[in-house]
């Protein structure tokens, strides 16, 4: 789809900024691995393989060429409750250099835990519990979790089910939260609370040349919202969302009905068509969408790639080398799975005409 600036936020805000320019056909997309349960997130290692958490507690190895080792290299102890379990992992800045760490985002019985592990000889060793005090629930336990260009490690947390926690200042639930690096490689424990009124962000990232912090995050049946997260900003939940905020932070995209967006990432790597924009996975949307945002924040265009083909989709990463790779959410018992889900699939962004 093509719009000038203002009918495109029309659109966007009526959930119709969704068809796909005349002629511009989605790149091709490969399978790479199949049979996943409820793959949550993937992060690549500096020698071209991935870590992938799957919901009911494994962490599995993807191989450089594709394929799965058919042996997880961690198990984590979870309680995978409704939307809960295993959920958000993330490489230390310097995993490749001077550590081994990776920090593991989780559902159990007395609540979220932030983990690091270390991971050496082909297994994933837990090190410590860094953070917790976190409510778990069934619903809204958001999940992601990130280093920022600042080093700092950011985790998405949701409301839990619990509409009276985004709000309270001192509640870690419905927050950004975000570690210095003293608390994420020491004894953890501390987390500074970045923003709040959140309901359930499941997916955020830092748009190139700005170092501008975008994120998605579920509405109730209607209003999902992408958001610019800023340092003490209140994003409104439960008193408000989609378009109308009042006081609060507003959107600068909402979506009615629902498309439940969850993992997003910038693309990053230079040279191609979409090199700058920032892709989102969607669960009910069955699509990943692609949002052009100016280097002010606005959204200026959208464009719905894949709709309908592979189900839900649970995340959208960018590999170091530029593909991006996608994972679906078809086992969640809200799918409709085919034999070859769940599945991590690839695809390169189309080079820049020209
Ligand atoms: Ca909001």
């Amino acid at each position: 789809m093509t719009c000038r600036p203002l009918a495109c936020v029309v659109l966007a805000a009526l959930g119709l900024g969704a068809l796909p320019a005349a002629g511009a056909a989605a790149p091709r997309v490969t399978t790479v691995a199949r049979g996943l349960s409820v793959p949550w997130e993937i992060a690549f290692l500096p020698d071209g393989r991935a870590l992938v958490t799957e919901r009911p507690g494994r962490v599995r190895l993807l191989r450089s060429g594709g394929g799965l080792q058919r042996r997880p290299v961690g198990r984590v102890r979870v309680s995978a409750n409704g939307e809960g379990g295993l959920l958000g992992l993330a490489l230390d800045p310097r995993f490749g250099r001077s550590n081994r760490f990776v920090y593991l985002y989780y559902t159990t019985a007395s609540g979220m835990k932030l983990a690091r592990y270390r991971f050496r000889g082909g297994r994933l060793r837990r090190d410590r519990v860094i953070l917790g005090r976190i409510a778990a629930g069934p619903i809204h336990d958001s999940g992601r979790i990130a280093f920022g260009p600042d080093e700092r490690l950011y985790v998405a947390t949701g409301d839990a089910g619990d509409e009276r926690l985004p709000q309270r200042p001192r509640s870690r639930n419905g927050k950004f939260l975000r570690l210095s690096p003293g608390s994420y490689r020491g004894r953890g424990g501390r987390a500074e609370i970045f923003s709040r009124g959140h309901r359930n962000p499941q997916g955020f990232d830092w748009q190139p040349g700005t170092g501008r912090l975008v994120s998605t995050e579920h509405g109730p049946e209607t209003n999902d919202e992408v958001n610019v997260i800023r340092r003490g900003g209140n994003y409104g939940w439960p008193l408000v969302d989609g378009p109308r905020h009042g006081r609060f932070v507003a959107p600068i995209a909402t979506y009615s009905p629902s498309v439940a967006p969850s993992g997003a990432t910038f693309v990053s790597r230079r040279g191609s068509a979409w090199t700058g924009d920032y892709l989102f996975a969607t669960l009910v949307g069955e699509h990943i969408r692609r949002l052009e945002i100016s280097r002010r924040g606005r959204v200026i265009d959208q464009h719905v790639l894949y709709r309908g083909r592979f189900g839900r989709v649970r995340t959208v990463v960018e590999a170091p080398n530029g593909a991006i790779y996608a994972l679906t959410s078809n086992q969640d018992g809200r799918g409709d799975p085919t034999a070859a889900d769940d599945r991590i699939l690839r695809f390169r962004p189309p080079r820049r005409p020209g």
